[in-house]
């Protein structure tokens, strides 16, 4: 069967028509774009904290000889300032910069939200990044907010009033994710045009709902994020909105859950949040054995997105009218999908994938 005749079949929410029947054109798609955001904070990962913020860093230690003295690995401390709530927030980055690329000029900068705070880490192979020129800031999730029902009651879910800001963990990792950002860019150091957002699984729909946001991402690679992420929700195989709500209640905001046995009835599906990535860069990485995200699912989003890049005139990835296959790469030119063979993972393959991606 035709990919396009799947979707066909799901009926779903169409990206390029506006909630009130408008259709979308290239001119107004960033307000598309926006009332797209809107419908998720509404719906799906709640509202955060909007700022203006001043965000500051301190490095705590350094190694400027790292990695057979390829590397400048810098343990720092970033602390955000809210303006407007006069709340003050601090955690660990580590950043690894590559020397070499560093006297060249600006390098690029992936921002990597990582399920451990150890580098390097089976999910971040430190010397493969940095050898290819890219530099790389990890934050450890749970240093943002613990990865758990707590009521918010932990880190930064603790400084905002709930009845004001009624984000999510997924919310509050993404912020954290655009706050280290603005530490960063105050270094000098990075190339504002390859700003990459990455995380795997949760970590995955956290770097795409970043990227959606806070257009400095100008690569956005979405690793194994599956429900709830960058999988179409209507008929998935794996896990459903019922389940994700009941499981991980502290990923969403209280709307959600509502949504449990009708995804028919949801006014989105998550093909409209990586569309909203665009004119920037969007690459799902999924592999074949992860029946649980559904990398058929997945698929379905990207080969949905090349419809709005080809409204806005760009050129676009040349998707197949069908089921991808094992180790199928299509990094297009302004969007991007792989299928790798193995299980549920953020391997080296993917970073090998991105990094083509970003560096080329
Ligand atoms: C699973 C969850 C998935 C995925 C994964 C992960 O338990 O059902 O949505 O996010 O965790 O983050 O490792």
């Amino acid at each position: 069967m035709k990919i396009s005749e799947e979707i066909k079949a799901l009926n779903l929410p169409d990206t390029l028509t506006f909630a009130d029947g408008r259709p979308v054109t290239a001119e107004n798609w960033e307000k598309r774009r926006r009332e797209i955001i809107r419908i998720f904070e509404d719906n799906e990962y709640g509202h955060s904290p909007k700022g203006p913020f001043t965000v500051s860093g301190k490095v705590v230690s350094d190694r400027d000889n790292d990695y057979a003295n390829k590397v400048l690995t810098e343990h720092c401390l970033v602390t955000s300032h809210d303006e407007t709530e006069g709340v003050d927030f601090s955690w660990p980055v580590v950043l690894h910069t590559p020397k070499k690329a560093l006297a060249d000029g600006k390098c690029p900068l992936i921002v990597f939200i990582n399920f451990r705070d150890q580098t390097p880490d089976s999910y971040m192979p430190v010397e493969e990044i940095t050898d290819s020129g890219v530099a790389v800031a990890m934050i450890y999730y749970n240093d943002i907010s613990k990865d758990e029902h707590d009521n918010w009651s932990t880190g930064v879910a603790a400084l905002y009033d709930r009845a004001k800001y009624d984000w999510s963990k997924i919310g509050m990792w993404a912020w954290s994710m655009q706050r280290t950002l603005d530490y960063c860019m105050s270094l000098g150091r990075y190339d504002e045009s390859r700003i990459g957002s990455l995380g795997h699984s949760r970590l995955g729909k956290t770097s795409l709902w970043n990227g959606a946001n806070d257009t400095r991402f100008k690569y956005v690679f979405v690793n194994d994020s599956g429900c709830s992420g960058d999988a179409v929700t209507r008929h998935k195989t794996g896990e459903t909105v019922e389940i994700i709500s009941r499981v991980f209640p502290h990923w969403f905001n209280g709307v959600y859950r509502s949504y449990s046995d009708r995804e028919d009835e949801m006014p989105f599906d998550q093909h409209m949040l990586v569309a909203a990535v665009a004119p920037r860069y969007v690459y799902g990485g999924t592999a074949v054995e992860d029946t649980w995200a559904d990398p058929y699912s997945q698929y379905m989003s990207y080969y949905l997105a090349n419809s709005v890049y080809a409204m806005l005139g760009m050129k676009t990835a040349e998707f197949p009218d069908r089921r991808p296959e094992i180790n199928e790469v299509f990094a297009g030119p302004s969007c991007g999908y792989h299928m790798r063979a193995g299980a549920h993972f953020l391997s080296r393959y993917d970073w090998q994938r991105y990094i083509a991606v970003l560096t080329r």
